[in-house]
């Protein structure tokens, strides 16, 4: 219960609209958590693993048609659909409210409506936010309590009449009574709507209980509502990553990475390098929100407490910091159940187990064909758990950041890292961001697409405005004190199809570099791209890369650059008279210099 009146007169009304039969206030307990899922556990919606293995940890299984976000079913509804671009779905706000009235109406019938107040970000943190979320899912309450910092407490800060954003969400399937049985992942697939109002701060989502689609702190405050905030508020809301990186005897350096989905924001935050006495610990590994604090640098801090990380290619080789963060207390969604209770995925282990039953409860064994977990199985961890969490992750100033890193899975053109020549050239080179598609949303995997900043999903508002949002920061802030910006790919692959680069624990090697620029120590040369390590200035001492293949690595290529600019030139146009004149500037100049003689 809250003394918010206007908290009060919405779930009043949302009541009235979806018809639960009860409503319950979350708490955030540890008791109310182990008691929803004991429900979900009778409903066949969890089974919960071997406590031998994995103490307080479940498994969920979706219905096979809710399994990813649907980016065709998410809206930006802002009253101009100029103000959408044409990078967003769009719908007028009236229209939309009123078919999703229609929708929401009676849809919690035979079910308890929960409400949810979180905090994005330490509770009274300035940087910090707080929502409201009103769903009928419990396996969405329990996913909450892992991601976000959730409940009374939340509440209490909240007080009489605190700014919150609302957010409605429903499975979309409602029970008729009496005592219809509840499906174990009650959905709507057929009408799915994933609806954002930045202009009100709101979220109305129907029909998906799925990761993003459904846990609405994440990608629906947290980048498409902070970002609309963001920008009439002078800060960023970012897809992500933060890490914290010390050199041997060194200073420790913040950095921020921003990767489609897919793409390496999980391993990398939680990376053990392989070079000696190099330490990196882990803040965040999806979204950052970042501000400039009173000394003009520019501080970041993860909203979320918890990660909702990608499980299949998650080893103890690969990321051994995940996997040792999923040792108890976790929800895994779609990932494939061993004969002793615990689970699988892809990649976990060199050799599969002989038996399994798959994600989608059918038996399976290696021959048969099929994976055993879905290619966007996830993890629901807590943040606490990471042993490599750094010290500060929960700081309410935030950590000062030194670089941000923008980088895609490109088989071909792009080197291994590029540093910017400055802040106007490194937004120039986060709009041009371009990445093979992933599973992490329904679509052609492999595909290339544009995705700059990896925003493109997320960004609540005109990228062309979002672009001149970020140059407008850059001119506003200290240069000295900006943060560097780079490009990476750990992607790059040969004719084979084989990765030039063997990455993970070996990115340590770039981030050093990195690391050393900032701090006026290591060597660069000057190319129309922009600046690439020298080849001694890459520490590559121990690491198995051909040398053939580290020289593609580490060039620029000129002729492929020229071929891909037309496809750029593409993308820009249709961001038409919103696109900073100053990025087809940079665009042109790029342009110049890959035609001059080397
Ligand atoms: P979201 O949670 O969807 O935002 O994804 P993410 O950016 O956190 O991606 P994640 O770290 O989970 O990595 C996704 C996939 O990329 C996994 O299958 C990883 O094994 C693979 N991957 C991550 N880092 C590297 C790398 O350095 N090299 C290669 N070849 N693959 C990588
Ligand atoms: C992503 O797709 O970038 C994710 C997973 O982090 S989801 O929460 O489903 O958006
Ligand atoms: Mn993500």
């Amino acid at each position: 219960m809250t003394l918010h009146r206007g908290l009060n007169e919405w779930l009043e009304e949302v009541v009235a609209l979806c018809k639960p039969d009860a409503v319950r206030w979350c708490d955030g307990s540890e008791g109310e958590f182990r008691e929803l899922c004991r429900l979900m556990m009778d409903t066949g919606t969890l089974v919960q693993l071997n406590p031998t293995y994995r103490p307080n940890s479940y498994l969920a299984r979706s219905d096979p048609a809710d399994t990813a976000r649907v980016e065709d079913r998410t809206f930006i509804c802002c009253e101009k659909e100029s103000d959408a671009g044409p990078t967003n779905h769009w719908e007028a706000p009236d229209k939309m409210r009123a078919r999703l009235k229609e929708l929401f109406s009676g849809c919690m019938r035979g079910r308890t409506l929960y409400v949810i107040p979180y905090s994005m970000g330490p509770v009274g943190s300035h940087i910090a936010k707080i929502g409201v979320q009103l769903t009928d899912s419990p396996y969405v309450v329990a996913n909450m309590q892992i991601m976000a910092r959730v409940g009374s407490r939340v509440l209490k800060y909240l007080g009489e009449d605190g700014p919150f954003v609302r957010g409605l969400h429903s499975v979309g399937h409602p029970l008729a009574e009496p005592r219809q049985p509840d499906l174990s992942w009650p959905c709507n697939a057929q009408n799915k709507y994933i609806c954002h109002f930045p202009e009100t701060r709101e979220i109305l989502s129907f029909g998906s209980g799925y990761g993003g689609n459904a846990l609405l702190g994440k990608k629906c405050h947290a980048l498409r509502i902070a970002s609309a905030q963001a920008r009439d508020e002078g800060w960023l809301a970012e897809h992500m990553l933060i890490l914290k990186i010390t050199p041997p005897g060194g200073k420790a350096h913040y950095v921020c990475a921003a990767f489609p989905s897919a793409c390496g924001k999980t391993n990398l935050a939680m990376l053990i390098p392989t070079l000696p006495h190099w330490k990196v610990e882990c803040l965040g590994d999806d979204i950052a929100w970042m501000k400039f604090g009173a000394d003009g640098r520019l501080y970041a801090i993860n909203p979320e407490a918890g990660f909702f990380g990608v499980a299949p290619g998650t080893s103890y080789e690969t990321n051994y910091n995940a996997m040792r963060t999923l040792d108890a207390n976790c929800i895994f969604t779609n990932c494939a159940l061993t004969p002793g209770g615990d689970v699988w995925w892809e990649g976990m282990t060199e050799q599969p187990p002989l038996k399994l039953v798959d994600w989608l409860r059918r038996p399976w064994t290696p021959d048969c064909g099929r994976t055993a977990a879905h290619p966007n199985a996830r993890f629901t961890a807590p943040a606490r758990q990471c042993p490599v969490i750094a010290d500060d992750w929960q700081d309410p100033r935030g950590v000062p950041v030194s670089a941000i890193l923008f980088g895609g899975r490109r088989a071909s053109v792009m080197p291994l890292v590029n540093e910017s020549f400055d802040w106007r050239h490194g937004t120039f080179l986060g709009s041009i961001m371009s990445s093979e598609r992933t599973a992490a949303a329904t679509g052609n995997v492999g595909e290339l697409r544009f995705d700059p900043f990896a925003m493109l999903p997320f960004c609540g508002y005109h990228m062309g405005d979002y672009f001149a949002h970020w140059l407008e920061l850059g001119r506003q802030a200290d240069p000295a004190k900006l943060p560097r910006i780079y490009y990476v790919n750990w992607f790059r692959k040969n004719e084979t199809g084989k990765f030039l680069w063997p990455g993970y624990g070996e990115n340590s090697r770039v981030l050093k570099w990195i690391i050393e620029r900032c701090e006026g120590r290591a060597q660069a040369v000057d190319t129309p791209i922009g600046r690439l390590p020298t080849r001694d200035a890459l520490d590559v001492d121990g690491v198995e890369v051909d040398p053939a293949d580290l020289e593609v690595l580490l060039n620029c290529n000129r002729e492929a650059w020229l071929k891909d600019l037309p496809a750029i030139r593409k993308h820009y146009d249709r961001f038409g008279a919103r696109l900073p004149g100053e990025l087809r500037e940079e665009l042109e100049a790029l342009d110049r210099r890959l035609r001059e003689r080397a």
